[in-house]
């Protein structure tokens, strides 16, 4: 195309011109039609799912006939942005974008905006109330006696989602006709979290180097900033933390500050706040000062100054992420002072700006804990009520560290008088990195629909998060970022959909993992049931399978130390016991488990009596806790019969098969997904298969020294002596952290 342009520019004559331009045309007619038969051409992942590839033949008349025009007012950037949107995913879906109109006259005529910026809106009294500012109304409607579709928000913001809301329509093949949809986020932050570092090194990333090319910023704004937003915003996402919460604290220099002005520029009108990780000792490290201590009125003004400075720099900050008293993060314990004396200090000098803290529970005492599962809940729970009310509490999904399954955090349910904000690792840090193939929503799902019983059945984590258990209108989820500077974003194809997936539970803590697999399929790759029934199948028993290969029944913190690829059951010593793995298995002789009932560290007591009745008893906690729970016997009768040695290999073996049931599946596919990302995709399931199978076998070989059992009949022995897994080591296995 560029080059015949380019020839078309060099001829004289207009005749010449003229046949050379219906050259050009002809060969766009053809690109375009080769575009149509879809997975011929090769895609690399750069456009996620807002690929806008043309929808099938025999639904385009229909969507074109309800897609005639546009009334899209772009008086503000944010309006621009959506109007942009709109034009480029409905050109692209139906071939050419709708003309633009000031009124609707046709039929057919989309309309987007807000009563403040499309009159016609008015006229038709449609009920915005409790859309907030960022819900909004799709609604097939007359006007003039005309069918035509309207968007209709209270800001330009809430008509940005609500144009992400009529493409995905589009997208995914639903129809366009008698559209009534109400929608409002339920959780008011809806963010993600980057580990990046301002060297762009990515503390578990494993998606290249960070995004934010920090040197070139802000002078260089790289377009890809721009379609970082357009992907967050198209599922809702309202806010971004830009660097790691292991921070230097030159993040708040000004330097820094002109860096992240500059992307919140660009984030500005897709409706996303730009947020930063603070480290608590920047008051020293940068200010001068000879002490953090929170009470020190020193220390006060000096943040109280930086927050100023902050938000005359980058006008609607959002607040700041702190990682304190955690794996040797400085903290006010450093001066014999709480977590909540920590974040009140920081929330008073933000709260002139309208500004919040974003506090973690991710903490570590300095003693060595008798059960690390217990100390958030020892550390937080005294000081329920008595942060400010500009904090927030963050909590990660469970109480030990994003491994492949954990029981609900014991947090949530016990802080009622304070917002507590969940923290889902997006990036895989624990569930293969990106090559395995781990569709992350069931976790998720599986964490937001515990029951915490905090108030009686039915007070589910999702309703202590939306703030409707406790009556708190400070909400949010944040998700640890997965993005980095690969082409595909995330280091894998189908690592776009966790983000996706994210950003779409952060919206809606009830929506099914099923139905967002499905509209992330149709949109990543198509809309064919034969690509989509299998895809979707495939994804929503993946992360059950990476439960069997690494971790089964309950077992949990197994991987290789440090960087955490692969198994590593017999890591051991070190700086802390904690960061072992025989301190979590606690195999021995008669059985294997960790005993958090009352006859052990008596961790379940941290849950609500009817949780830790369940759990804390070895005949009704879940078999899939079963051993993070409890020290079970090898001989064990589990509820198949068979014995725990022989379950827990059998576990094992099924979490390996299901990764070639995968493989086999995806080459079905071959032709009906573009070569490129197939060819990725297929290659990553063969690599999944070999480290599952690795996880298997060595778990098993090492265990197996345990349990001196034989394995059950048809259970392959591993291939190696435990020797050769031991030995194995990966000096340069991203994303450690440095
Ligand atoms: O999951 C662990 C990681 C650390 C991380 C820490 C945290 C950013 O191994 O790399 O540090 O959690 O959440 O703070």
């Amino acid at each position: 195309m560029v080059s015949l342009t380019t020839r078309t520019g060099e001829q004289d004559g207009t005749g010449a011109w003229r046949r050379a331009a219906r050259m050009a045309r002809t060969a766009v007619a053809w690109l375009g039609l080769l575009l149509a038969a879809g997975p011929a051409l090769s895609e690399d992942g750069y456009e996620l799912w807002l690929r806008y590839v043309p929808v099938a033949a025999d639904h385009a008349a229909g969507y074109r006939a309800r897609a005639t025009e546009l009334v899209v007012p772009a008086a503000t950037p944010t309006a621009q942005a959506t109007r942009d949107e709109l034009q480029r995913g409905l050109g692209g879906l139906l071939g050419k974008p709708p003309p633009l109109a000031a009124r609707a006259g046709r039929e057919g005529a989309i309309l987007v905006g807000t009563p403040a910026s499309l009159p016609q809106l008015v006229a038709l009294g449609l009920d915005l109330s409790g859309l907030g500012e960022e819900g909004y109304l799709l609604r097939s409607v007359r006007i003039d006696g005309r069918p035509a579709t309207v968007v209709a928000a209270n800001t330009d913001t809430g008509a940005l989602y609500g144009a992400f809301r009529l493409l995905r329509l589009v997208q995914t093949a639903q129809p366009l006709d008698g559209l009534d949809i109400r929608e409002a986020p339920r959780l008011k932050l809806r963010l993600l979290n980057h580990w990046d570092n301002l060297d762009r090194y990515v503390e578990r990333g494993y998606a290249g180097e960070s995004i934010w090319d920090w040197h070139k910023l802000p002078g260089w704004k790289d377009p890809r900033y721009t379609d970082y937003a357009r992907a967050n915003a198209s599922i809702g996402i309202n806010g971004t933390v830009l660097n790691n919460v292991n921070t230097s604290a030159q993040a708040l220099t000004p330097l820094y500050l002109r860096k992240a002005a500059a992307l919140a520029e660009v984030f500005r009108p897709y409706g996303i706040k730009v947020y930063l990780s603070a480290r608590f000792s920047a008051p020293i490290e940068i200010g001068g000062l000879e002490t953090a201590d929170p009470l020190d009125p020193a220390v006060r003004q000096w943040w109280k100054d930086k927050a100023a400075e902050i938000y005359r720099i980058i006008p609607g900050f959002g607040g700041f992420l702190v990682k304190a008293n955690s794996e040797g993060q400085p903290g006010p314990q450093d001066y014999g002072r709480s977590h909540a004396d920590g974040a009140n200090m920081l929330a008073e000098a933000l709260a002139p700006h309208g500004g919040i803290v974003m506090w973690r529970a991710f903490v570590y005492s300095h003693e060595e804990p008798d059960d690390r599962h217990k100390q958030a809940y020892n550390e937080f729970v005294p000081h329920d009520g008595s942060f400010a009310p500009n904090v927030l509490v963050q909590v990660k999904n469970g109480a030990i560290d994003f491994q492949p399954r954990e029981p609900f955090h014991p947090l949530f349910g016990a802080m009622p008088k304070t917002p507590l904000m969940m923290e889902f690792q997006i990036t895989k840090e624990y569930l293969g990195f990106a090559t395995h193939l781990a569709y992350l929503a069931p976790l998720y799902e599986e964490t937001l629909r515990a029951d915490t019983y905090a108030q009686g059945p039915g007070s589910t984590v999702a309703r202590v998060i939306d703030g409707s258990l406790d009556g708190h209108v400070l909400t949010g989820m944040a998700g640890v970022a997965n993005i980095g500077s690969d082409r595909n974003w995330s280091g894998s194809h189908f690592d776009q959909a966790n983000w996706f997936a994210f950003g779409r539970l952060a919206w809606n803590p009830d929506l099914e993992s099923a139905a967002i697999a499905g509209d992330w399929v149709r949109m990543t790759f198509s809309n064919d049931p034969a690509v989509v029934e299998p895809v979707v199948a495939m994804m929503m028993g993946a992360r059950e399978a990476v439960v069997d290969y690494m971790t089964p029944l309950g077992l949990h913190h197994l991987m290789g130390r440090g960087h955490h690829y692969g198994p590593g059951p017999w890591v051991s010593g070190g700086p802390r016991a904690d960061w072992t793995s025989v301190y979590y298995h606690r195999a021995d002789a008669q059985g294997i488990g960790f005993d958090r009932s009352a006859s052990g560290s008596n961790a379940v007591a941290q849950y609500v009596p009817p949780v830790a009745g369940r759990f804390g008893n070895v005949d009704t906690v879940p078999e899939e806790f079963l051993l993070w729970f409890h020290h079970v016997p090898w001989d064990h009768r589990m509820a198949s019969g068979r014995t725990l040695w022989d379950e827990l290999v059998l576990r094992y073996g099924r979490g390996v098969d299901y990764v070639r049931g995968m493989r086999r599946t995806w080459d079905g596919l071959s032709g009906k997904i573009d070569a490129e990302r197939h060819a990725q995709v297929a290659a990553f399931l063969a690599i999944q298969e070999d480290e599952a199978q690795w996880w298997r076998d060595a778990s098993i070989a090492y265990f197996q020294t345990f349990s001196k059992r034989p394995l059950p009949a048809g259970a392959e022995p591993p291939p190696h002596p435990l020797s050769y897994y031991q030995s194995l080591e990966f000096p340069y296995a991203p994303g450690d952290g440095k």
